[in-house]
């Protein structure tokens, strides 16, 4: 039998150039209006004016491959190229009889990995990909990414001033969607929850909260409290310090890189209360073992 993984990721403009079609494609073929499209540009540029997202998904998925024996790796990005239709149709090439989805990101939401799943039995529809297919739904609960997570948040915390540390809080957070996802019971808030309390235990953590971060800039309700109103009322209970933990994402990106590290810690600066963010997990090999095992236990025997 002939074996992959499809490592699937969101997807990024590989430079400024590309934001626009990347915006479009985010929107479902809309093209994002000049201000929309200059205020998401200017988010880039504050980072650099690249994201490390794809360099990163890259090293990922050939470290889980470096890990498999005999097992093809494949990339499908959501919203740029590589994409997941361009992956199908390489497996149907190369003959897979037998591929594995994995998404980079732990938490089930019918509208992420859902929608990724969507995408590639669409996709093999479309080329006629006829090869069985076995998505992982969720990884949340990984005990390597778990492990990482605990020692990402004991470095946080480290960075935090002394002073502060004691009865600092650990925000767990992850990216925000529509509120309408919870009227089908999605167990996307509750996966959160359930990584954040493993952690907070592992990591001897009594004061965490999870909080939502990155909501889309529509007219829907999205799921909250988002990051941005929790940092003042944390500021005026009394909190001393916080530690942001992005658990909802395993890389650095613009999530992360702009929307913590910029916006977030600019907020916790004006409310002077000292914010410290977990390192992303990347190519950790820890972390990246812990991927390998998950796909391990949902290949064919
Ligand atoms: O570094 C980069 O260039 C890419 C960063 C990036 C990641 C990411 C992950 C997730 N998103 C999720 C849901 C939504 C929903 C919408 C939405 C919109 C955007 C926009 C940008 C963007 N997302 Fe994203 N997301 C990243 C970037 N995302 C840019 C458009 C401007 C804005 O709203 O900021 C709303 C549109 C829609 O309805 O589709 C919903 C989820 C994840 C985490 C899971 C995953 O990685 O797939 C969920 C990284």
């Amino acid at each position: 039998m002939t074996t992959g993984v499809l490592v699937m990721a969101y997807g990024t403009p590989r430079d400024l150039s590309e934001v626009e079609a990347y915006y479009t494609d985010i929107r479902r073929g809309r093209p994002p209006s000049p201000d929309q499209l200059e205020e998401l540009t200017s988010r880039y540029r504050a980072i650099g004016g690249h994201s490390p997202l794809l360099a990163i998904t890259t090293a990922q998925a050939e470290g889980i491959g470096s890990r498999l024996d005999n097992v093809a790796v494949y990339i499908g990005q959501k919203h740029a190229p590589p994409r997941i239709e361009d992956a199908v149709a390489k497996m149907k090439t190369d003959g897979i009889d037998h591929a594995v989805g994995l998404v980079l990101a732990p938490h089930f939401s019918s509208m992420s990995v859902g929608d990724y799943e969507n995408r590639v039995v669409a996709a093999a529809g479309d080329c006629g990909w006829t090869g069985a297919f076995t998505m992982i739904p969720s990884w949340h609960l990984e005990p390597g990414y778990l492990a990482f997570l605990t020692r990402a948040v004991h470095t946080a915390r480290d960075e935090l001033p002394e002073a502060a540390r004691d009865g600092s809080i650990v925000l767990f957070t992850a990216h925000s969607l529509p509120e309408r996802i919870l009227r089908s019971g999605d167990p996307y808030p509750d996966q959160l929850r359930e990584t954040a309390e493993a952690v907070a235990s592992r990591a001897g953590i009594a004061t965490w909260e999870t909080a939502w971060q990155s909501a889309g800039r529509t007219t829907d309700p999205w799921i909250g409290p988002d990051i941005l109103e929790v940092l003042p009322r944390l500021k005026k209970e009394g909190a001393p310090a916080v530690v942001v933990c992005p658990c909802g994402f395993v890389a650095d990106h613009l999530e992360v890189l702009y929307d913590v590290d910029i916006e977030a810690r600019k907020l916790a600066d004006q409310l002077e209360l000292p914010l410290a963010r977990t390192p992303s997990p990347n190519d950790d090999p820890g972390f990246i073992d812990a991927l390998a095992a998950v796909v391990k236990r949902a290949l064919p025997a």
